[in-house]
């Protein structure tokens, strides 16, 4: 057997106990509610990227960041184990070590773990499974390749340049891949039995509640031109940013909403009892501040939900603080200007979202929205616990990332059509968008030609102040040739967007959103 043949055969024994420790690893851990191995590993990961990769990862992957993330990390740990197998041709023990040491990884990344609430040496039982596993098959696996534990060259052969397999137990390896493979199997089938999501399972029982007090219907005259963003937002394009690798699964009939801390009274608050409370409709426009100049990271929903005013007046908040915490069942921690959700707007604890339960995706079965106020400081999905305290006293997820601690939305316009680099007949020219100045509303929005003056933009009616605001424009006199378009929109105090351009970070992005086009 040739060197080249032994080394194929052990990277393949590498590649393959390690999955076989993983879909293991996995399977404890649908059994034990902890996170899966990966998945620990990866949040691992994520907490310790510096901000500005992450920054990175944000702008050049969008809304993919989470499966490159899962890729790269696939792709690191298969080169992993294939390089684990190789050198278990020569030196086995060594091998099996490191292939532990992925295991061991993995049970460091899990006990750090704050995104699941499983009992910490029960979740631990998962990754030191996929080390065991792993570490054991790759044993087995090399015992029946033709190796020493000193060096290939001393493999035993009967004549020089024999082909033939010599230490070589081919029916011995064929039944341990044949066993490995089996157990690999055994791992995914009970994975798929006990993995399944219970929030699914809830969420697809829940009926969408009837509010008190409905949204206003929609005026007329909403979504004036193709191409422009679709005034509501349907849930399935509705932006998703979060830190969560996998969704949280949370029930609605076991979840409960903690309310404590500065209060008069703590509160324990069952989904049920949510729905027997006065619920409200509303329409609020959601705005992250990761979202660059013209970007994506905007979207207008109907939320029907509980005041988060009436939760905290329930409880009773004493004076002194100046914060409401929220934590969220995967461990993120956001804190919101107690100020913002007592000032009368609709803050909201939403339970629903365009007419259906919250979306997994978008923290079934309980979110907060708060108008005005970016993502990272208001919208904390899959809602457990809300916590009177003051700023000083804790620090939020995004601003021990240097965040900043306050953060209105600012005002912004996007051109949708044209989209960069389309061309135009020149009686046709029609360019939209939208607009958004939350909690304060939009008066008016500017449109400009190259070096033109400004002109003033159609806007599409106003259905509140806590949404975006269609708009477009007919250029009539279009010109041919390549020219650049500009768009900045005025609030209703009357403030201008600055021409002066953010970054998003610390606490969002200004500048006018610009589109070149033609005209033929
Ligand atoms: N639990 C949790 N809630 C979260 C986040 C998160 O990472 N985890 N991200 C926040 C951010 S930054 C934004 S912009 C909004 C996005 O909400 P969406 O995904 O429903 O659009 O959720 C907020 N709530
Ligand atoms: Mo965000």
């Amino acid at each position: 057997m040739t060197r080249t043949r032994v080394r194929l055969l052990a990277a393949g024994s590498g590649v393959l106990a390690v999955l076989a420790g993983v879909a293991v690893g996995t399977a404890v851990a649908a059994v034990t509610g902890g996170p899966s191995p990966v998945v620990a590993v990866g949040n691992a990961v994520i907490a310790l990227t510096p901000g500005f990769v992450k920054d990175f990862a944000v702008r050049a992957f969008g809304e993919s960041d989470k499966a490159v993330l899962l890729g790269g990390m696939a792709l690191v740990l298969l080169v992993l184990a294939a390089a684990a197998g190789v050198l278990g041709a020569s030196r086995r023990r060594l091998a099996v070590v490191l292939v532990a040491a992925v295991g061991a990884v993995a049970v460091v990344a899990t006990a750090v773990d704050s995104t699941t609430s499983a009992w910490p040496a029960v979740a631990l039982l998962a990754p030191v499974a996929t080390g065991i596993v792993a570490a054991a098959t790759l044993l087995v696996l090399l015992r029946a390749l033709p190796v020493s534990d000193q060096s290939l060259g001393a493999v035993p052969s009967r004549r020089p340049g024999d082909d033939l397999p010599s230490g070589f137990d081919r029916r011995r390896f064929l039944v341990a891949v044949l066993g490995t493979a089996a157990v690999a199997a055994t791992g995914g089938a009970v994975t798929r039995i006990a993995g399944g999501s219970d929030a699914a399972v809830s969420r697809s029982r829940i009926r969408v509640p009837v509010p008190r007090s409905p949204a206003p219907p929609l005026p007329d005259g909403l979504d004036p031109l193709s191409g422009v963003t679709s005034y509501v937002t349907p849930n399935r394009d509705f932006y998703r940013v979060d830190t969560a690798l996998i969704v949280p699964d949370v029930p609605a009939d076991t979840w409960r909403l903690r309310i404590h801390g500065d209060v008069d009274e703590e509160l324990e608050l069952s989904f049920a009892d949510l729905l027997d409370m006065p619920l409200i409709e509303r329409r609020i426009t959601l705005t992250c501040v990761s979202n660059e100049v013209g970007g994506p990271y905007a979207g207008n929903a109907t939320w029907i939900g509980v005041p988060l005013a009436d939760l905290l007046r329930r409880a009773g908040v004493r004076d002194g603080a100046d914060a409401l915490k929220s934590t969220s069942a995967d461990g993120m921690v956001i804190g919101t200007p107690l100020d913002a959700v007592l000032d009368g707007r609709d803050a909201l604890v939403a339970l629903a979202m365009n007419g259906e339960p919250l979306p997994l995706d978008h923290g079934f079965p309980a979110r907060m929205v708060v108008p005005g106020l970016y993502g990272y400081v208001s919208a904390t999905k899959w809602l457990v616990d809300l916590e009177v305290t003051r700023f000083a006293d804790f620090e939020a997820y995004w601003t021990e990332r240097d965040w900043a601690e306050q953060a209105p939305i600012k005002l912004a316009s996007r051109i949708d059509v044209p989209r960069s680099f389309q061309s135009f007949d020149r009686d046709s020219v029609r360019v939209g968008g939208v607009a958004w100045a939350q909690h304060v509303g939009v008066r008016a929005v500017e449109m400009r030609v190259d070096d033109g003056s400004w002109e003033s933009a159609q806007l599409a009616p106003q259905d509140g102040i806590d949404t975006w605001r269609q708009w477009t424009w007919h250029w009539r006199d279009a010109t041919r040739g390549d020219h650049t378009l500009t768009v900045r929109a005025t609030d209703a105090d009357g403030t201008t967007q600055t021409s002066d351009r953010a970054e998003p970070r610390p606490d969002g992005a200004t500048g006018w959103h610009s589109v070149s086009f033609s005209v033929e």
